[in-house]
């Protein structure tokens, strides 16, 4: 039986592989062309500069319960074995792009300086431009042979899902200037740019790993939930921990003049409704699966997690 003492060593596990697994993608000789300049190098530099890695491991762990696996699959059997490695890579994207000056203008991203810092705003566009595109490449030359079936699918969820996640930070640029501003307003934010990508991490690996729709319908459930509890759990980390520990500049959206969760409930209101939303996203998944301990594992980590 899993314990909650257990998360550090699963995650552990997981990132392992997963970074394993990143660094090798960008050997891949169909990025020789971008090693001919820096672009290579900035990219490196945002992919493997630490991270949670919290969307791959969900695709992984979400493959396995649906497989009725209780144990860490093989990497590349596991049916979302391409798409965690694709979603990873676009949100390493999202973040070069989130921190430049005409966005959400980072100094510090993963306790290190942002990429436009290392090698200019230029190269950081074009890195996160290729980590736009080369996800796809990797969704579908690393779905393992059976999961393949399902490829078309999953593609055009994918692509649906960045374009929601793009929509949500365009969202989060206007939101600021918006006089009457509710709270309907920043969850349909927050479900866009933060949920998107959390909830195709479940999704499709749910359908992936062969899923019937009942299961597709709970987890989905559960990854909207745990997207916002995510979200809402991010903005309580920003007025509540040093920047040295959250490894980005602490206290960004009262300065930014962004509307919080934390702003519209307070912290401890802030807190109950992540806590409330993951053991509602933890019911969603009981009645559907029986291996579901890792998924409620990661549940509570990310609203406890501090960075
Ligand atoms: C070029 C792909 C691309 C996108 C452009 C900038 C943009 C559109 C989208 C940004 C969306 C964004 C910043 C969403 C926030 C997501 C979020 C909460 C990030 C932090 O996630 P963690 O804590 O990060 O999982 P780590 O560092 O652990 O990976």
């Amino acid at each position: 039986m899993l314990l909650q003492s257990d998360i550090k060593s699963i995650l552990k596990q997981y990132q392992l592989t997963i970074e394993a697994e990143l660094e090798l993608l960008l050997k891949e000789p169909s990025l020789n062309s971008l090693a001919q300049s820096q672009a290579l190098e900035s990219m490196h530099y945002s992919v493997m500069n630490g991270g949670k890695r919290l969307r791959a491991i969900l695709a992984l762990i979400t493959a396995e319960a649906v497989l009725n696996s209780e144990t860490q699959a093989d990497f590349k059997t596991n049916p979302a074995s391409g798409l965690a490695l694709a979603i990873e890579l676009v949100h390493c994207g999202s973040l070069i792009h989130d921190d430049l000056p005409c966005m959400d203008d980072g100094d510090l991203r993963r306790g290190k300086p942002t990429n436009h810092k290392v090698y200019g705003e230029a190269m950081a566009l074009l890195a996160g431009d290729t980590l736009l595109c080369y996800p796809l490449e990797v969704l579908i030359t690393k779905t393992p042979e059976l999961a393949k079936l399902k490829i078309t699918r999953v593609v055009l969820e994918l692509i649906q899902a960045i374009k929601d996640m793009i929509a949500g930070q365009a969202l989060d640029l206007e939101l600021p200037s918006k006089a009457q501003k509710t709270i309907e307003d920043l969850k349909k934010m927050q479900e866009l740019k933060t949920g998107a990508l959390l909830r195709a991490s479940v999704r499709l690996a749910a359908i992936l790993a062969g899923a019937n729709e009942k299961q597709i319908i709970a987890l989905d459930s559960y990854a909207n939930k745990l997207g916002l509890a995510f979200q809402i759990t991010d903005d309580i980390l920003d007025n509540t921990i040093s920047t040295d520990q959250l490894g980005k500049t602490a206290g960004k959206d009262l300065k930014q003049n962004k509307f919080t969760f934390v702003q519209e409930y307070g912290l401890e209101g802030a807190s109950k409704l992540a806590i409330d939303l993951i053991n509602s996203a933890k019911d969603d998944i009981d009645s559907v699966m029986i291996y579901t301990a890792k998924l409620k594992l990661i549940a509570d980590y990310v609203i406890s997690r501090n960075n």
